[in-house]
């Protein structure tokens, strides 16, 4: 009998110490991944990186462990996909427009497509993503997508028609940025991250993106005026190193995968408050006057954009891509997440 407990007791112990010490190396060494962002940690794009890392580390139970670089710190807007891919980040965020020719596929978001605000863009992004699986982006795990909320004119000049606008140079990038050529601005295309700078030494009147910018840049400080025109979302994508994902244990990567549509809904719906919030911000503290284009004559605004979308299918044909199928899909999600 004293044989048996002294038995048993030992097997006790040698477990319960296997035990603690696989659960002490686990807790003491979780799997670390870097993140790198290229703007400021108070905007959108940080915001939801860091919701991002929270979850994650809150549902693989400490397993994974995220150091987040915002502000550009790890790598740059136009570095982003490259220092991925290269392993400079273990993931990366990065705005597609900075990149046109590369993204062709995603960066149809950025047509003319009526998309009335963050969440139904990125819902649809996130769909249209998954549905054609773009070559651009076999390079790496992509692990969420979303856009902007549609674009808007934000200036130190009051715009009140396409008259007011001819040759204003004004900031924008990629899809954004054609969409306002169409409208004879003077388009000035660099990231946003150089935008604050561009406006200071009066490089540009203005910009035209999402409107959160206007409380997050503190543009409202210059841009006393937005021109309503609901035109252009701006697409996004978290992509991880492709060697990074394939070396992670699978729960880590369900936890990951079953993230990705949930984290592209959350962001489109913190931006859409989060617009609202900045207009008000805006008004509030630095008298911001929101300028709306008659309906009848908006839709002329509208209208001239008709060649994006052409050109758009042109541009993809060229590379042997089902332009026409892949732009009437698109339209269907976006009528599919109108509600
Ligand atoms: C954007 C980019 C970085 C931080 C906040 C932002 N809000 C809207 C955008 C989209 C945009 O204009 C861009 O350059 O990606």
């Amino acid at each position: 009998m004293k044989k048996i407990l002294t038995v048993s007791s030992l097997l006790a112990i040698v477990v319960g110490l296997q035990l603690l010490i696989s659960g002490g190396i686990q807790a003491a060494e979780p799997i670390k991944l870097t993140y790198a962002n290229f703007p400021p940690a108070n905007t959108f794009p940080c915001v939801q990186m860091e919701r991002w890392k929270q979850e994650v580390e809150k549902r693989t139970n400490g397993k994974v462990s995220i150091q987040t670089f915002p502000g550009g710190t790890l790598l740059d807007a136009k570095n982003m996909m490259d220092g991925v891919i290269a392993g400079q980040a273990n993931i990366g965020c990065l705005s597609m427009s900075y990149q046109p020719g590369r993204f062709i596929v995603t960066n149809a978001l950025s047509l003319s497509l009526n998309i009335k605000s963050a969440l139904q863009g990125s819902l649809t992004l996130w769909d249209f993503y998954n549905k054609y699986k773009p070559e651009e982006f076999s390079k790496v795990k992509v692990l969420t997508m979303f856009t902007t909320a549609p674009s808007n004119i934000m200036s130190t000049i009051p715009i009140k028609s396409l008259n007011d606008l001819k040759g204003v140079p004004l900031r924008a990038s990629g899809g954004a940025g054609d969409i306002l050529k169409l409208w004879g601005a003077n388009m000035v295309g660099m990231p946003m991250t150089d935008t604050p700078e561009a406006l200071q030494k009066g490089v540009v009147k203005g910009l035209f993106s999402s409107l959160e910018v206007l409380m997050d840049f503190k543009f409202a400080e210059q841009c006393k005026y937005a021109t309503i025109t609901n035109a252009g979302v701006y697409p996004f994508a978290v992509v991880m190193n492709m060697e990074t994902w394939n070396k992670l244990p699978d729960d880590v990567k369900k936890v990951m995968d079953d993230m990705a549509r949930e984290q592209a809904e959350w962001t489109g719906k913190y931006m859409d408050d989060h617009v609202l919030e900045s207009i008000e911000w805006s008004k509030k503290n630095h008298g911001l006057q929101v300028i709306e284009i008659p309906p009848e004559e908006l839709k002329k605004w509208h209208d001239l954009l008709e060649p994006i979308n052409n050109k758009w299918i042109e541009d993809a044909k060229a590379k042997g891509l089902p332009a026409e199928k892949m732009l009437a899909d698109l339209k269907e999600l976006v009528k599919k997440y109108e509600k």
